[in-house]
């Protein structure tokens, strides 16, 4: 059985929760230790205990309990809520990442996941293709803190050889788990609508396009590149990874080929600037150079698997 003893802040998230099950398979249940602000554990009998990433006492604690030697750090405020308090979310998604860093050189943690984020894009970044080595002027505070986090997780790499890697995530669709508070978040909404026979109104226009990756896909980058190989990795503060790009009529189109009465209409709202402020699609040819990344999902597969998974979820016959 594995020797690494993994903890995930963040873990009742979109993206963590279906981490916690991959990493669970891969390295014995007792060996990932969820952890999240919501009190409530809702990965049953599965390691689990309530952390605020502010408390830095209570973190230290955790660490030197569980024996900790790989942190995954997916707790952050998204871009969209992050509008409501900036102040907080550079507090919640900059410091508290600073102390993972600070943590992870304390004692010496073999590895740690940083997720960063297309919104470290911003309107002086090329739209399309868009490649690693870019201009970023992120317009929201989760942007600016993801980038400022970039630069820290590189700065850590070279001043103390902390082996961090990172993926730049666009929007992540799947069934298991649902988003909250992201500019993305309408590409799950609209499925959950479609197989409940509801019309969709999304709050982004319909031919606002951007990058975006299915679940499995997601995971599988993730442990991919968390399994790398130390020397081949060329890039410290974060690497760009593209799947797909659509719009929201193109999803719509997509959904129609299998429900075909589906209805969409658009009401965009304060999320349209900021998707309007990132990119369209992403050049990730170091990550798939580096650590021979290659996604699975197109829109049209995703599509097939997102209303089977959720029919079933929701008992609905096709
Ligand atoms: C968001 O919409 O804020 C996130 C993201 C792209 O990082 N899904």
């Amino acid at each position: 059985m594995s020797k690494d003893k993994i903890l995930i802040t963040g873990a009742n998230g979109q993206l963590g929760r279906v981490l916690a099950s991959e990493l669970r398979i891969l390295h014995g249940k007792d060996n990932v230790l969820s952890t999240d602000i919501s009190s409530v554990d809702i990965l049953d009998n599965e390691p689990y205990e309530f952390l605020d990433i502010m408390n830095v006492t209570r973190l230290h604690e955790i660490v030197e309990k569980h024996e900790i030697t790989q942190v995954y750090h997916m707790a952050a405020i998204l871009s969209a809520s992050g509008e409501f308090n900036p102040m907080k979310t550079w507090k919640v998604n900059l410091d508290g990442y600073l102390t993972i860093l600070e943590l992870a050189e304390k004692f010496q943690l073999d590895k740690l996941f940083f997720p960063s984020t297309i919104a470290v894009f911003g309107t002086t970044t090329p739209r399309e293709n868009t490649s690693q080595h870019v201009p970023l002027m992120p317009s929201t505070v989760y942007g600016i803190s993801k980038s400022s986090g970039e630069l820290w997780s590189n700065y850590y790499y070279d001043r103390y050889g902390t082996d961090i890697r990172s993926i730049r995530y666009p929007g992540i669709i799947g069934y298991q788990s649902l988003p909250s508070g992201g500019t993305t978040d309408y590409a799950v909404e609209i499925y959950h609508a479609a197989v409940k026979s509801e019309e969709y109104v999304c709050f982004l226009a319909e031919e606002t396009r951007l990058p975006m990756m299915y679940m499995p896909d997601a995971i599988r980058a993730t442990i991919q590149l968390m399994q790398a190989d130390k020397n081949n990795l060329n890039i410290r503060t974060s690497y760009n990874l593209s799947a797909m790009s659509f719009t929201p009529s193109e999803i719509a189109e997509s959904i129609r080929k299998i429900i075909p009465d589906f209805k969409i209409s658009y009401e965009p709202d304060h999320r349209q600037d900021i998707a309007a402020s990132w990119i369209e699609s992403i050049d990730d040819g170091m990550a798939r150079r580096d650590w021979n990344w290659k996604e699975e999902y197109d829109l049209d597969a995703m599509s097939v698997d997102m209303i089977k998974n959720l029919r079933m979820q929701y008992s609905v016959g096709s």
